[in-house]
């Protein structure tokens, strides 16, 4: 008999794909979103009533599109990672149909959706995120994961408003440089759109656009085209609109992190200690309006 969670003592689902899971298993809620390959829905565990957020994959778009090894590697890399600000792995089951990843569910969902409603973000609430994801990826780092998508649709907000990074889609495990091709251009260091090696750097690339777009609302390279997106990364043009008011500690941070070479930029380290971070972020990362 497996063990199971008692009800009064509710626990996340078992680490590894084991043959406990099925479908049967959860109680299927409202759609949450939904991707290329499949659909996330909020679920609830019967015995543990622990709620989880259930992603749906297809076999067939896995096999359409050839993702197998992506797929696998997310799931690698996702189950390993025990960090605060990274979204859990709980487990996954399969059928012959799907392939189902047991989440763990954020209640506050997209912050790509606080920063539509929102336009732009107070630089208190900016430079905590900012905050969490230095302290996220520097343990990815660590651990020889670069990231390499990290957007605005993949973070997720906790009930008690912490920053999860999600999806693993396009990460990779590596301690070389790496070339390829990858992501929607907006977010993507010069080294990766121009296909050159790329390393850790490009996540920290990926912190200034994303304290830029934060702040401003907007990405910092954004245009009508994809070549001109491509242009924009290239020569770095980079201004700073005289509204919304932004700190000129917090444009000294971003224009320090989109510099062209990437040794150059600023390091995690330095990120969590710059002026503009230590004065507004809270350490906690909990941010409750
Ligand atoms: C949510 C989500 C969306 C997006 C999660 C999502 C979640 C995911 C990925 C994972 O109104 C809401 N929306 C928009 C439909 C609320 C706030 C309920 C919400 C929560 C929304 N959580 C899918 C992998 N875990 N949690």
């Amino acid at each position: 008999m497996a063990t199971r969670p008692e009800p009064q003592d509710p626990q996340p689902p078992a680490k590894t794909s084991t043959p406990q899971w099925s479908l049967d298993n959860f109680e299927i809620g409202k759609p949450l979103g939904r991707g290329k390959f499949g659909r996330v829905y909020v679920a609830r565990e019967v015995k543990s009533k622990y709620v989880v957020a259930l992603k749906v994959l297809h076999k067939k778009q896995i096999n359409k599109y050839r993702i197998h090894h992506q797929l696998k590697r997310e799931m690698e890399i996702q189950t390993s990672l025990r960090h605060p600000n990274i979204l859990r792995l709980y487990g996954w089951f399969h059928d012959d149909e799907r392939i189902v990843l047991i989440l763990e569910y954020a209640h506050g969902g997209e912050l790509y959706g606080l920063l539509r409603e929102k336009s732009h973000l107070p630089e208190k609430q900016a430079a905590t995120y900012i905050l969490s994801l230095a302290q996220a990826l520097a343990y990815c780092h660590e651990k020889h994961v670069i990231h390499r998508d990290i957007k605005p649709e993949n973070l997720l907000l906790d009930h008690e408003g912490r920053l999860k990074i999600a999806d693993f889609g396009w990460s990779v495990q590596s301690s070389s440089k790496r070339r390829t091709m990858c992501g929607t251009l907006d977010y993507l260091a010069p080294e990766m759109v121009e296909n050159r090696a790329h390393d850790y750097a490009v996540d920290n690339w990926t912190l200034g656009v994303l304290c830029y777009e934060f702040l401003y609302s907007t990405p910092p390279f954004e245009a009508e085209s994809q070549r001109d997106t491509f242009k924009r990364i290239t020569n770095i043009d980079l201004n700073f609109p005289s509204t919304p008011q932004v700190s000129a500690e917090a444009k000294h941070l971003i224009s320090q992190l989109l510099v062209k070479e990437s040794s150059k930029r600023l390091s995690l380290q330095k990120i969590m200690e710059h002026p503009w971070i230590v004065k507004n972020a809270d350490p906690s990362g909990i941010w409750n309006n």
